[in-house]
Order: C-alpha cells, then structure tokens, then sequence
C-alpha cells in the first residue's frame, strides 16, 4: 500500500466516479460569478441612466408588418417569420444589466421576447452546428458560439420597459445577450444563421474581441 492510499476512502466507489464524472462535466455549474453588489459593473465600465443609441449611423425603418426574421443554416427546421408568427412563439420577461465596450453600463432593462433556447426548440440546430451569425437589416453582423447564444438569459426582443422597442434601439427585434459586451446583441435582427465554423463579424474582423466578456475586459483582440 503506498502513502497516497487510505484504506479508509474507498476510492473507487460508485459515488466517487459518479463524482469525478460530475467534475469532468462541470455539472451543476451555473455559469455565473456571485459578485457583491458593489462588484455590479465590471471593470472599467460608469453607469449610465439614459439609454445611449450606437451603431453604424444609418438606422433602417423597419415596419412591423414589414418584418421577417430568417432562421437559416446548419438547423432542421428552418423558419421564416413575420411579426404575428414571431409573437405568437413563447416569450419571456427578464430584467439585465447592459454593459457597453464604449464604458457604458446601464442596469435593470427589461426585455420581453422569445428566448434563444425556445427558438432552438423550434429550429433544432444540428450536431454540427459551433455558432451563430446574426444578421441585422443595416448590414450589420455578430457571431457568437452557439453555448453564448444558448444562455439562458438570451432574447430576441421586441419590448423594453413595457413599451415596443423603438426604431433606433433595433426594433421590431433585436437580440439582447446581457453577459457580453452590448456589441453582440444586434438591432433589427432580420436573420440568424447557424454555421458549422465561427465566422467573426462586423466589429470583430475591425479589432474587437471573439467573445467580448466585460467580467474579463474581452474589448479587444490584441
Ligand atoms: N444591426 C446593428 N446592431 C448593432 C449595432 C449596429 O451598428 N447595427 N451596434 C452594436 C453596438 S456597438 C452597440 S453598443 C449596441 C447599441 O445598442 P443601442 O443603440 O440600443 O444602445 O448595438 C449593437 N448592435
Ligand atoms: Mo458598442
């Protein structure tokens, strides 16, 4: 018997593999950090109370009864919805904090919407499917890995604060990813396509980071 070994552990149990199984998986691992409350914006970021509007400058008018969202790519269910068949899918409320690469933070939005995970229910992405590309009407993209766009807290969101989001906040819809930089989160969201491999977008392909996480100032790709 060597030093490492206690005959009173019995190492090799059914409960200790069931556990090691549990720590290779990472179960029950929520993916949230607890912070205290004064650790609430991360770090280099202000508070804001206004809602600041950013984007390339030109910002389409988008009707409601002109809206069409395409869900494309590597999914067996693609779908092609207008305002009435995207409202009529399940929806969420969720109130998040909103965090800007250009150091704006803006606590407590709440959004109404379909959540991302209700909509790959729908569309069921294939096994091959690694990401997203979302597409906004302005010509804008983002990519995300499909696990950032499958958070719990994604939406593609049609309201903020009780009220239709407005034009030049990205409505009709908009996606809303509150644990990335806000540059993820397209306006007037008009596609997403699943791929099999991770195409870097607008602002990625210009400087910015991947994935963009303001818990880990993930601004920039250098
Ligand atoms: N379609 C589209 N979505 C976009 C952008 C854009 O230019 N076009 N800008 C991004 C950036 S950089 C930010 S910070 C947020 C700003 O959203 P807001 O104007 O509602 O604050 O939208 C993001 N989504
Ligand atoms: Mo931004």
């Amino acid at each position: 018997m060597t030093d490492d070994e206690d005959p009173a552990l019995p190492a090799d149990s059914k409960l200790t593999r069931t556990k090691q199984l549990w720590a290779q998986a990472g179960k029950f691992l929520t993916g949230r950090v607890a912070r205290p409350e004064g650790e609430r914006l991360p770090p280099g970021q202000h508070l804001v109370r206004d809602w600041p509007v950013l984007d390339l400058g030109l910002q389409p008018q988008v009707r409601r009864e002109d809206w069409r969202l395409d869900v494309t790519g590597a999914v067996d269910n693609p779908v092609a919805w207008d305002f009435d068949g995207f409202i009529t899918q399940p929806q969420a409320t969720e109130v998040c904090d909103i965090h800007c690469v250009t150091t704006w933070s803006r606590y407590d939005n709440r959004f109404e919407g379909l959540p991302s995970r209700a909509l790959a229910d729908i569309v069921h992405p294939r096994p091959e499917a690694s990401h997203v590309t979302l597409h906004g009407a302005d010509g804008y993209t983002t990519n995300l890995a499909l696990e950032d766009f499958l958070g719990e807290d994604v939406l593609l969101a049609h309201a903020w604060q009780g009220a239709p989001l407005t034009r030049d906040h990205g409505g009709p819809v908009r996606l809303v990813v509150p644990r990335l930089y806000f540059w993820k989160s397209a306006k007037w969201l008009n596609r997403i396509e699943f791929t099999t491999a991770d195409r870097p977008g607008f602002w990625e392909v210009r400087g910015y980071h991947n994935r963009g996480d303001p818990w880990r100032e993930e601004r920039y790709s250098e």
